[in-house]
């Protein structure tokens, strides 16, 4: 064999024994995860301190970019950073079968001390997985790096290192299958862990509103091929969240705390006692601030829940505008998620709620099962907390939440906006009439009328669909005698006070985008 070769081989060896270390520390650390808890997995937190330390620009990028599968983009990148530095340790521990088990170690420190500094840390019992899974890595390297090659100091010597081709491959190949069945017996009982969870969820009975939600109007959902479903179903709903593994919370054990500055009255709530109270029903429509001009982070849904203004009155909480002192609401999610919203908002009569129920189930896991708060009006991350644990009372200046921390605005009300849904861009319509539709929102000022303009020419009036308040979006459509040949259409809207939608194009950072809506057509 030349040199060259064998070289290669024994390089290639090397490689195969770092990523089985690898491997082996990950399946390991999930089954220590799944016995103690998912969350405090070594690739969850560490990506959970990725996405917390992630620049807002490049956490907008990602959720443009990815949209809900953000998440297991920044897990492959995080796996994949992983195998890059297990390959460079696989191939120094052929020679320093030392320096590589404790280049594993401390890829295992790293994992430790992050699941420690995790704002949802339950204590030390979280430094498990990484601990566990780095040792059971670090033998792996060991072993299989020593017997890849003969150590080249004792390569003379009988015995030493230096198992054949084939036991080596042999030896590799049970790693691989030992670690790939830790790691399936950890997800099972990952698995297990929620069950209490979602027999909770499906234990649940909703109580009928003591307020249901007024019937929706004759013809709030126009028949326009392509337009978007009035009622978003959950299944459809999107998802913005900094959580890569959903939390699943007990509704059972879950407690609701309400605490702070000027509560005479702190109180816990169990879900019994809230579900017990006089409940509202409504429709509200809800906007991601991340949301781009014409973009998808908006969804309607007929939400069950409790006001929440008058939980605040009974813990002795008085708006600003009472005389209270304290102007913000901070909310906690059990994944140490924190979210501001102004007391006044909260107060001022709007049906600011503590929803546990979503198109008539129970919140799904996803959307913050079992208590989430909504305030109509305010983007989700200052408002619309999910997995909710408590609520402080505090003021602006006192302290900044998770969002506000990172550049994004203490307060932000939604701002106006439409957005064209038929015909879609690109689209090839024939000459002749083309229904051109979409959705306007200006949530808690309510749509009073949408425009379209044709390529430069005037405004003219689309045609409202019926309004059912003015807490949700509302469809519009025009009738265009389209042309053959290129046209540029755009939308925009006035909200109820009469304010017209900027033409301003501004980024979504810091307090969500603004401009028109613009679609270019073929007409054939
Ligand atoms: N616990 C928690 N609640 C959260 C968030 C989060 O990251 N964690 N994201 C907020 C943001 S930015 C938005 S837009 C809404 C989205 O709610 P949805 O995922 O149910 O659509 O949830 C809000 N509540
Ligand atoms: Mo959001």
């Amino acid at each position: 064999m030349s040199s060259f070769r064998s070289k290669l081989v024994r390089a290639a060896l090397g490689a195969m024994a770092g990523l089985l270390a690898a491997f082996t520390a990950l399946a390991v650390a999930e089954l220590v995860a799944g016995l103690v808890r998912p969350a405090a997995g070594p690739v969850t937190v560490v990506g959970g301190a990725v996405i917390d330390r992630t620049p807002a620009a490049v956490k907008d990028f990602a959720i443009r970019a990815f949209g809900a599968n953000d998440k297991i983009v920044l897990q492959l990148g995080i796996l994949a950073v992983l195998a890059l530095f297990a390959v460079a340790l696989g191939i120094l521990a052929l020679s320093h079968r030392r320096a590589g088990a404790v280049g594993v170690l401390l890829f295992g420190i790293v994992g430790a001390a992050t699941a420690l500094s995790r704002p949802d840390t339950t204590g030390a019992g979280d430094v498990l997985p990484s601990a566990v899974g780095s040792v059971a890595g670090a033998l792996v390297l060991c072993v299989l790096a020593w017997k890849a090659v003969p150590m080249p100091a004792h390569a003379d010597q009988e015995g030493a290192g230096g198992w054949s081709r084939r036991n080596f491959l042999t030896a590799a190949g049970v790693t691989a299958v030992a670690a790939a069945s830790a790691g399936a017996l950890g997800r099972f009982f990952t698995g297990r862990q929620g069950q209490g969870a979602v027999a909770s969820r499906e234990g649940l009975v909703l109580p009928a509103p003591s307020s249901p939600a007024p019937a929706l109007p004759a013809g709030v959902q126009l028949k326009v091929p392509g337009i978007t479903t009035f009622t978003t179903p959950n299944s459809g709903f999107y998802r913005v969240d900094t959580a890569l593994t959903v939390p699943k919370v007990d509704a059972g054990t879950w407690r609701l705390r309400i605490h702070g500055k000027e509560v005479t009255r702190p109180r816990t709530y169990t879900l019994d006692q809230l579900l017990a109270r006089p409940l509202i029903e409504r429709d509200i429509t809800l906007t991601c601030v991340s949301n781009e001009v014409g973009g998808p982070y908006v969804g309607n849904a007929r939400w069950l829940g409790v006001p929440l203004a008058d939980l605040l009155k009974e813990a002795g909480v008085r708006p600003p505008s009472k005389g209270g002192t304290a102007d913000q609401l901070v909310a906690r999610s059990v994944d140490g998620m924190t979210l501001g919203s102004p007391v006044e908002d909260v107060m001022d009569g709007r049906d600011a709620m503590l929803a546990v129920g979503m198109n008539g189930e129970p919140l799904p896991f996803d959307h913050g099962f079992p208590v989430r708060m909504l305030v109509p009006g305010l983007y989700g991350y200052v408002s619309a907390c999910k997995w909710i644990e408590s609520i402080e009372l505090t003021t602006f200046d006192a302290y900044d939440p998770y969002w506000v921390k990172r550049r994004w605005a203490r307060r932000a009300p939604i701002k106006t906006q439409s957005r064209i849904d038929a015909p879609k861009p690109f689209a090839r319509p024939a000459a002749g009439t083309v229904t051109v539709a979409g959705v306007a929102w200006a949530q808690h000022r309510g749509i009073t009328r949408v425009q379209i303009r044709i390529d430069d020419g005037p405004w003219q009036d689309a045609d409202l669909a019926a309004q059912a308040g003015t807490d949700t979006w509302r469809q519009w459509s025009y009738r265009w005698k389209a042309t053959p040949g290129g046209h540029n259409l755009t939308v925009r809207a006035t909200d109820g006070t009469g304010q017209d939608q900027t033409e301003q194009r501004t980024r979504t950072i810091p307090d969500g985008a603004s401009g028109w809506h613009s679609v270019f057509v073929t007409v054939t």
